[in-house]
């Protein structure tokens, strides 16, 4: 039996677990529960996952959730299956798991007032203060994760690591919709940028484009 993916659309966290099961090529059947019907509050939900929050995936007799937990088990239980997620000698595995709790701790926070702005603000009470700082915040980060580029990809080869910062920089693409006049690719360094087209550019990362922003 497939697995299942417990997917929300737009949530980065689902979409690097999904990025990760397609670069394994990974057979999984994807049940999309809608935030705004409240789908992940549904009894039968929170009884596979009590803190009610996608990704959450069912692998036979196994539930599984926290994206980094589940991406880890993918590469563990699949070790046959695609390119490892985590290549490489002991050093270079720490260092995509460096890079993946970076850019949860500090990426992902970076994006936070940019978000906050965009989606959880009515455009007359936007503050321009807040969204400048989110915006050089956002620029230090690319920076950073620019000096930490190896080659064409974070940790060298693609890896756990790419699929967790792709979804938080594509996501800088969608606040385009609400900020009028924002650019988001003026973040991002010609390096960082080159790197987002080499990912947009992987033959599966279509198919994991959030449902909602294909409608939009
Ligand atoms: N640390 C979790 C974060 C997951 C998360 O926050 N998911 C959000 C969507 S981005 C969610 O499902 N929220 C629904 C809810 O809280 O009911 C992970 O890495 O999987």
């Amino acid at each position: 039996m497939a697995l299942t993916l417990y997917y929300g659309s737009g949530s980065p966290y689902a979409w690097r677990v999904q990025l990760a099961l397609e670069h394994k090529a990974i057979p999984y059947d994807r049940k999309v529960l809608s935030f705004s019907a409240g789908d992940t509050r549904k009894p039968e939900f929170v009884a596979l996952n009590p803190r009610h929050r996608v990704p959450t995936i069912v692998d036979g007799d196994f539930v599984l959730y926290e994206s980094n937990a589940i991406v880890e088990y993918l590469d563990d239980a699949y070790p046959g299956r695609g390119a490892p997620l985590f290549p490489g000698d002991a050093r270079q595995r720490a260092t995509i798991r460096r890079l993946v709790s970076e850019i949860d701790n500090y990426f992902d926070k970076a994006t936070d007032p940019l978000a906050d702005e965009a989606f959880h603000t009515k455009p007359e009470a936007r503050d321009k203060d807040k969204l400048a700082k989110g915006i050089e915040a956002v620029k230090e980060e690319s920076a950073l994760f620019t000096r930490y580029l190896a080659g064409d990809f974070l940790a060298g080869p693609l890896s756990a690591a790419d699929f967790a910062l792709y979804p938080m920089v594509a996501f800088l693409k969608r606040c385009e919709i609400k900020l009028p006049g924002f650019d988001s690719n003026a973040l991002l360094t010609p390096a960082l940028l080159g790197w987002k087209a080499r990912i947009e550019a992987l033959p599966y990362l279509d198919k994991t484009i959030p449902p909602h922003w294909r409608a939009a």
